[in-house]
Protein backbone atom coordinates (compact mmCIF):
# COMPACT_ATOMS: atom_id res chain seq x y z
CA UNK A 1 0.00 0.00 0.00
CA UNK A 2 1.09 3.63 -0.75
CA UNK A 3 1.47 5.52 2.00
CA UNK A 4 -0.05 8.57 1.92
CA UNK A 5 3.39 10.97 1.62
CA UNK A 6 3.98 9.07 -1.43
CA UNK A 7 0.28 9.20 -3.30
CA UNK A 8 0.64 13.09 -2.31
CA UNK A 9 4.08 13.13 -3.93
CA UNK A 10 2.53 11.23 -7.24
CA UNK A 11 -0.28 13.45 -7.53
CA UNK A 12 1.85 16.76 -7.01
CA UNK A 13 3.82 14.93 -10.03
CA UNK A 14 0.88 14.68 -11.80
CA UNK A 15 -0.43 18.13 -11.59
CA UNK A 16 3.29 19.35 -12.29
CA UNK A 17 3.76 17.55 -15.51
CA UNK A 18 -0.03 19.12 -16.51
CA UNK A 19 0.97 22.27 -15.55
CA UNK A 20 4.36 21.87 -17.76
CA UNK A 21 2.76 20.45 -20.70
CA UNK A 22 0.58 23.12 -20.96
CA UNK A 23 3.10 25.83 -20.58
CA UNK A 24 4.80 23.97 -23.47
CA UNK A 25 1.44 24.58 -25.43
CA UNK A 26 0.91 28.26 -24.51
CA UNK A 27 4.30 29.39 -24.85
CA UNK A 28 6.45 30.46 -28.22
CA UNK A 29 9.17 28.16 -29.43
CA UNK A 30 11.85 29.26 -27.20
CA UNK A 31 14.46 31.28 -28.78
CA UNK A 32 18.24 30.42 -29.54
CA UNK A 33 20.30 32.18 -27.74
CA UNK A 34 23.92 32.60 -29.92
CA UNK A 35 27.28 34.01 -27.81
CA UNK A 36 28.69 36.14 -30.52
CA UNK A 37 32.86 36.82 -30.13
CA UNK A 38 34.73 39.57 -30.19
CA UNK A 39 38.55 40.86 -29.79
CA UNK A 40 37.65 44.79 -29.54
CA UNK A 41 36.56 47.04 -26.77
CA UNK A 42 32.61 48.59 -26.78
CA UNK A 43 32.45 51.34 -29.17
CA UNK A 44 35.38 49.88 -31.75
CA UNK A 45 34.15 50.50 -35.11
CA UNK A 46 33.18 46.12 -35.37
CA UNK A 47 31.77 46.11 -32.11
CA UNK A 48 29.56 48.79 -32.88
CA UNK A 49 28.31 46.63 -36.20
CA UNK A 50 27.79 44.03 -33.82
CA UNK A 51 25.80 44.75 -31.90
CA UNK A 52 23.69 46.21 -34.36
CA UNK A 53 24.06 43.01 -36.24
CA UNK A 54 22.97 41.23 -32.93
CA UNK A 55 19.50 43.66 -32.66
CA UNK A 56 18.28 43.75 -36.48
CA UNK A 57 18.63 39.62 -36.18
CA UNK A 58 16.64 39.47 -32.49
CA UNK A 59 13.94 41.82 -34.23
CA UNK A 60 13.63 40.55 -37.69
CA UNK A 61 13.21 36.97 -36.08
CA UNK A 62 10.74 38.47 -33.50
CA UNK A 63 12.86 36.87 -30.79
CA UNK A 64 13.59 33.45 -32.35
CA UNK A 65 16.91 34.16 -31.96
CA UNK A 66 18.93 36.29 -29.51
CA UNK A 67 22.65 36.96 -30.44
CA UNK A 68 24.68 38.52 -27.36
CA UNK A 69 28.28 39.55 -28.12
CA UNK A 70 31.19 39.03 -25.63
CA UNK A 71 33.32 42.26 -26.37
CA UNK A 72 37.35 42.25 -25.14
CA UNK A 73 38.38 38.43 -26.27
CA UNK A 74 36.72 37.63 -23.00
CA UNK A 75 35.76 34.00 -24.77
CA UNK A 76 39.40 33.46 -26.00
CA UNK A 77 42.04 34.53 -27.95
CA UNK A 78 41.20 34.66 -31.34
CA UNK A 79 42.80 30.98 -32.75
CA UNK A 80 40.82 29.64 -29.59
CA UNK A 81 38.24 31.56 -30.87
CA UNK A 82 38.02 30.38 -34.54
CA UNK A 83 38.34 26.46 -33.61
CA UNK A 84 35.33 27.13 -31.15
CA UNK A 85 33.33 28.68 -34.11
CA UNK A 86 34.13 26.13 -36.35
CA UNK A 87 32.92 23.42 -33.33
CA UNK A 88 29.80 25.17 -32.97
CA UNK A 89 31.12 25.97 -29.09
CA UNK A 90 30.37 29.85 -30.65
CA UNK A 91 27.99 31.07 -32.38
CA UNK A 92 29.10 33.52 -34.75
CA UNK A 93 32.12 36.00 -34.69
CA UNK A 94 34.47 38.80 -36.43
CA UNK A 95 36.88 37.13 -37.32
CA UNK A 96 40.83 38.87 -38.78
CA UNK A 97 41.82 36.51 -41.86
CA UNK A 98 45.71 36.97 -40.62
CA UNK A 99 45.02 34.20 -37.57
CA UNK A 100 42.72 32.20 -40.30
CA UNK A 101 45.82 30.79 -42.53
CA UNK A 102 46.83 28.28 -40.39
CA UNK A 103 43.30 27.01 -40.71
CA UNK A 104 42.14 27.72 -44.17
CA UNK A 105 45.27 27.44 -46.06
CA UNK A 106 43.63 29.78 -49.01
CA UNK A 107 43.23 32.76 -46.90
CA UNK A 108 46.47 32.63 -46.63
CA UNK A 109 46.51 34.31 -49.62
CA UNK A 110 44.89 37.71 -47.97
CA UNK A 111 47.74 37.88 -46.12
CA UNK A 112 50.38 37.80 -48.94
CA UNK A 113 52.18 41.50 -47.80
CA UNK A 114 51.04 44.02 -50.16
CA UNK A 115 48.33 42.23 -52.24
CA UNK A 116 46.04 44.66 -52.05
CA UNK A 117 47.18 47.86 -53.23
CA UNK A 118 44.30 50.07 -51.08
CA UNK A 119 41.37 49.29 -48.92
CA UNK A 120 38.92 50.08 -51.34
CA UNK A 121 40.62 47.40 -54.15
CA UNK A 122 40.01 44.79 -50.91
CA UNK A 123 36.14 45.62 -50.61
CA UNK A 124 35.72 45.58 -54.49
CA UNK A 125 37.26 42.10 -55.16
CA UNK A 126 35.81 40.57 -51.78
CA UNK A 127 32.47 41.51 -52.40
CA UNK A 128 32.81 39.75 -55.93
CA UNK A 129 33.17 36.19 -57.45
CA UNK A 130 36.69 35.99 -55.61
CA UNK A 131 35.24 37.01 -52.36
CA UNK A 132 32.81 34.04 -53.09
CA UNK A 133 35.81 31.64 -53.55
CA UNK A 134 37.46 32.27 -49.91
CA UNK A 135 33.86 32.02 -48.70
CA UNK A 136 33.36 28.34 -50.17
CA UNK A 137 37.22 28.16 -48.54
CA UNK A 138 35.61 28.69 -45.21
CA UNK A 139 32.70 26.86 -45.67
CA UNK A 140 35.17 23.78 -46.01
CA UNK A 141 36.19 24.33 -42.53
CA UNK A 142 32.38 24.95 -40.78
CA UNK A 143 32.80 29.04 -40.84
CA UNK A 144 30.07 30.61 -42.58
CA UNK A 145 31.56 33.89 -44.22
CA UNK A 146 28.11 36.58 -44.27
CA UNK A 147 30.31 39.69 -45.02
CA UNK A 148 33.36 40.84 -44.99
CA UNK A 149 34.20 43.96 -42.86
CA UNK A 150 37.59 46.25 -42.74
CA UNK A 151 40.73 46.71 -40.90
CA UNK A 152 42.27 49.70 -43.29
CA UNK A 153 46.20 49.13 -43.63
CA UNK A 154 48.18 47.60 -41.16
CA UNK A 155 51.87 49.40 -40.41
CA UNK A 156 54.84 48.90 -38.30
CA UNK A 157 55.55 50.66 -35.30
CA UNK A 158 58.21 50.72 -32.59
CA UNK A 159 59.62 52.41 -29.20
CA UNK A 160 62.98 53.22 -30.67
CA UNK A 161 63.15 54.76 -33.75
CA UNK A 162 61.18 55.43 -37.69
CA UNK A 163 61.08 52.93 -40.27
CA UNK A 164 61.96 54.36 -43.73
CA UNK A 165 63.59 51.20 -45.40
CA UNK A 166 63.92 47.33 -44.61
CA UNK A 167 67.73 48.41 -42.66
CA UNK A 168 65.38 50.60 -39.93
CA UNK A 169 63.50 46.68 -39.16
CA UNK A 170 67.21 44.98 -38.76
CA UNK A 171 67.26 43.64 -35.20
CA UNK A 172 64.04 44.70 -34.29
CA UNK A 173 61.55 41.85 -32.46
CA UNK A 174 58.68 42.52 -33.82
CA UNK A 175 55.27 41.10 -32.59
CA UNK A 176 53.08 39.40 -35.27
CA UNK A 177 49.67 37.88 -35.29
CA UNK A 178 49.52 33.86 -35.67
CA UNK A 179 50.66 33.34 -38.92
CA UNK A 180 53.90 31.80 -40.18
CA UNK A 181 53.48 34.07 -43.01
CA UNK A 182 54.37 36.83 -41.11
CA UNK A 183 57.51 35.49 -39.70
CA UNK A 184 58.85 35.69 -43.08
CA UNK A 185 57.76 38.79 -43.57
CA UNK A 186 59.88 40.07 -40.71
CA UNK A 187 62.24 37.88 -41.53
CA UNK A 188 63.18 39.26 -44.80
CA UNK A 189 63.04 42.81 -43.36
CA UNK A 190 66.13 41.29 -40.76
CA UNK A 191 63.99 41.66 -38.02
CA UNK A 192 62.94 38.81 -35.35
CA UNK A 193 59.22 37.94 -35.56
CA UNK A 194 57.54 36.89 -32.29
CA UNK A 195 53.76 35.28 -32.97
CA UNK A 196 51.41 36.67 -29.66
CA UNK A 197 48.69 36.59 -28.35
CA UNK A 198 47.24 40.59 -29.19
CA UNK A 199 46.56 41.00 -25.37
CA UNK A 200 49.82 40.15 -24.45
CA UNK A 201 51.43 42.62 -27.06
CA UNK A 202 50.84 45.77 -24.27
CA UNK A 203 52.82 44.50 -21.46
CA UNK A 204 55.34 42.92 -23.94
CA UNK A 205 56.28 46.61 -25.38
CA UNK A 206 56.49 48.27 -21.76
CA UNK A 207 58.82 45.32 -20.81
CA UNK A 208 60.95 45.17 -23.64
CA UNK A 209 59.93 41.46 -24.68
CA UNK A 210 59.55 43.37 -27.76
CA UNK A 211 60.30 45.94 -29.66
CA UNK A 212 57.26 46.48 -31.75
CA UNK A 213 54.45 45.25 -33.98
CA UNK A 214 52.23 45.89 -36.36
CA UNK A 215 48.41 47.41 -36.69
CA UNK A 216 46.19 49.84 -37.99
CA UNK A 217 45.28 53.27 -36.39
CA UNK A 218 42.29 52.14 -34.45
CA UNK A 219 43.92 48.81 -33.02
CA UNK A 220 46.94 50.86 -32.42
CA UNK A 221 44.98 53.53 -30.60
CA UNK A 222 42.49 51.78 -28.58
CA UNK A 223 44.86 48.68 -27.11
CA UNK A 224 46.94 51.65 -25.90
CA UNK A 225 50.37 50.27 -27.92
CA UNK A 226 51.01 54.14 -28.91
CA UNK A 227 51.84 54.81 -25.08
CA UNK A 228 54.70 52.81 -25.23
CA UNK A 229 55.79 52.25 -28.79
CA UNK A 230 55.82 55.90 -30.78
CA UNK A 231 57.20 55.50 -33.89
CA UNK A 232 54.50 54.55 -36.40
CA UNK A 233 55.79 54.25 -39.61
CA UNK A 234 53.37 53.63 -42.63
CA UNK A 235 54.64 50.54 -44.44
CA UNK A 236 50.92 49.36 -44.94
CA UNK A 237 52.33 46.28 -45.71
CA UNK A 238 48.98 44.26 -44.93
CA UNK A 239 45.34 45.33 -46.10
CA UNK A 240 43.13 42.39 -44.36
CA UNK A 241 39.57 41.10 -44.58
CA UNK A 242 37.97 40.50 -41.52
CA UNK A 243 34.83 38.19 -41.60
CA UNK A 244 31.12 38.46 -39.87
CA UNK A 245 31.71 34.24 -39.06
CA UNK A 246 28.85 32.49 -38.26
CA UNK A 247 29.13 28.27 -37.13
CA UNK A 248 28.32 25.98 -40.11
CA UNK A 249 25.92 23.78 -37.43
CA UNK A 250 24.38 27.39 -36.21
CA UNK A 251 23.66 28.40 -39.76
CA UNK A 252 22.18 25.02 -41.08
CA UNK A 253 20.02 24.85 -38.16
CA UNK A 254 18.15 27.73 -39.54
CA UNK A 255 15.13 28.09 -41.62
CA UNK A 256 15.31 29.66 -45.05
CA UNK A 257 13.52 32.18 -43.71
CA UNK A 258 16.10 33.28 -40.66
CA UNK A 259 18.96 33.00 -43.16
CA UNK A 260 17.88 35.83 -45.16
CA UNK A 261 17.21 37.98 -42.21
CA UNK A 262 20.78 36.86 -40.57
CA UNK A 263 22.65 37.06 -44.06
CA UNK A 264 20.61 40.94 -44.19
CA UNK A 265 22.20 41.93 -41.09
CA UNK A 266 25.31 40.93 -41.54
CA UNK A 267 25.25 43.21 -44.85
CA UNK A 268 24.30 45.75 -43.20
CA UNK A 269 26.87 45.42 -40.25
CA UNK A 270 29.54 45.67 -42.61
CA UNK A 271 28.42 48.80 -44.42
CA UNK A 272 28.20 50.21 -41.09
CA UNK A 273 31.40 48.95 -39.46
CA UNK A 274 33.06 49.94 -43.08
CA UNK A 275 32.08 53.94 -42.37
CA UNK A 276 32.21 54.25 -38.73
CA UNK A 277 35.97 52.58 -39.59
CA UNK A 278 37.06 55.68 -41.60
CA UNK A 279 35.82 58.29 -39.14
CA UNK A 280 37.66 55.74 -36.66
CA UNK A 281 41.30 55.85 -38.43
CA UNK A 282 41.15 59.68 -38.46
CA UNK A 283 40.10 59.84 -34.72
CA UNK A 284 42.51 57.63 -33.86
CA UNK A 285 45.19 58.99 -35.93
CA UNK A 286 44.51 62.51 -34.17
CA UNK A 287 44.74 61.15 -30.65
CA UNK A 288 47.57 59.20 -31.22
CA UNK A 289 49.57 62.19 -32.61
CA UNK A 290 48.57 64.76 -29.45
CA UNK A 291 50.03 62.19 -27.42
CA UNK A 292 53.54 62.45 -28.81
CA UNK A 293 53.09 59.89 -31.58
CA UNK A 294 55.83 60.59 -34.61
CA UNK A 295 53.83 59.07 -37.61
CA UNK A 296 56.57 59.12 -40.78
CA UNK A 297 55.53 58.15 -44.39
CA UNK A 298 57.66 55.55 -46.08
CA UNK A 299 58.20 57.35 -49.03
CA UNK A 300 59.65 53.97 -51.11
CA UNK A 301 57.47 51.57 -50.65
CA UNK A 302 58.71 49.27 -53.41
CA UNK A 303 61.82 48.38 -51.31
CA UNK A 304 59.99 46.34 -48.83
CA UNK A 305 57.54 44.94 -51.60
CA UNK A 306 60.40 43.98 -53.48
CA UNK A 307 61.68 41.96 -50.15
CA UNK A 308 58.62 40.35 -50.12
CA UNK A 309 59.10 38.43 -53.72
CA UNK A 310 60.74 35.34 -51.98
CA UNK A 311 57.45 34.75 -49.79
CA UNK A 312 55.35 34.76 -53.08
CA UNK A 313 57.56 32.20 -54.68
CA UNK A 314 58.02 30.15 -51.75
CA UNK A 315 53.96 30.27 -51.50
CA UNK A 316 53.21 29.33 -54.78
CA UNK A 317 55.59 26.75 -54.84
CA UNK A 318 53.76 25.07 -51.59
CA UNK A 319 50.33 25.55 -52.91
CA UNK A 320 50.18 25.92 -56.77
CA UNK A 321 46.80 25.27 -56.18
CA UNK A 322 46.29 28.79 -54.62
CA UNK A 323 48.74 30.40 -57.78
CA UNK A 324 45.46 31.17 -60.01
CA UNK A 325 43.90 33.00 -56.85
CA UNK A 326 46.68 34.82 -56.15
CA UNK A 327 47.03 35.99 -59.98
CA UNK A 328 43.24 36.79 -60.18
CA UNK A 329 43.64 38.97 -56.90
CA UNK A 330 46.89 40.80 -58.72
CA UNK A 331 44.93 41.31 -62.07
CA UNK A 332 41.88 42.86 -60.72
CA UNK A 333 43.88 45.40 -59.80
CA UNK A 334 45.64 46.56 -63.03
C1 LIG B 1 43.34 43.94 -35.19
C2 LIG B 1 42.34 42.93 -35.71
C3 LIG B 1 42.20 41.77 -34.74
C4 LIG B 1 43.56 41.17 -34.51
C5 LIG B 1 44.52 42.23 -34.03
C6 LIG B 1 45.92 41.66 -33.78
O1 LIG B 1 41.08 43.55 -35.90
O2 LIG B 1 41.32 40.81 -35.23
O3 LIG B 1 43.51 40.14 -33.58
O4 LIG B 1 44.58 43.29 -34.95
O5 LIG B 1 46.89 42.28 -34.18
O6 LIG B 1 43.53 44.97 -36.13
O7 LIG B 1 46.00 40.57 -33.20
Amino acid sequence: MLTNKTTNFRHCLKLTTATGLLAMVALPAQAEQWRGWNIHPPGYPNSVALESFAEEVAEKTEGRVEPKVYHNAVLGDQPDAIEQTRSGALDFANFNMGPMGPIVPATNVLSLPFIFSSPEDMYRIMDGEIGERFADALADKNLIALSWFGSGARSLYNTDHPVTSPEDVDGLKVRVMNNDLYVQMIDELGGNATPMAYSEVYQSLKTGVIDGAENNYPSYESSGHYEVAQYYSLTEHLILPECLCIAKSTWTELSEEDQGIVREAAENAAQEQRKLWEEQAQKSREMVLESGVKINEVDDKSVFQEKMQPIYDAFIQEHPDLESLVSDIQNAQK
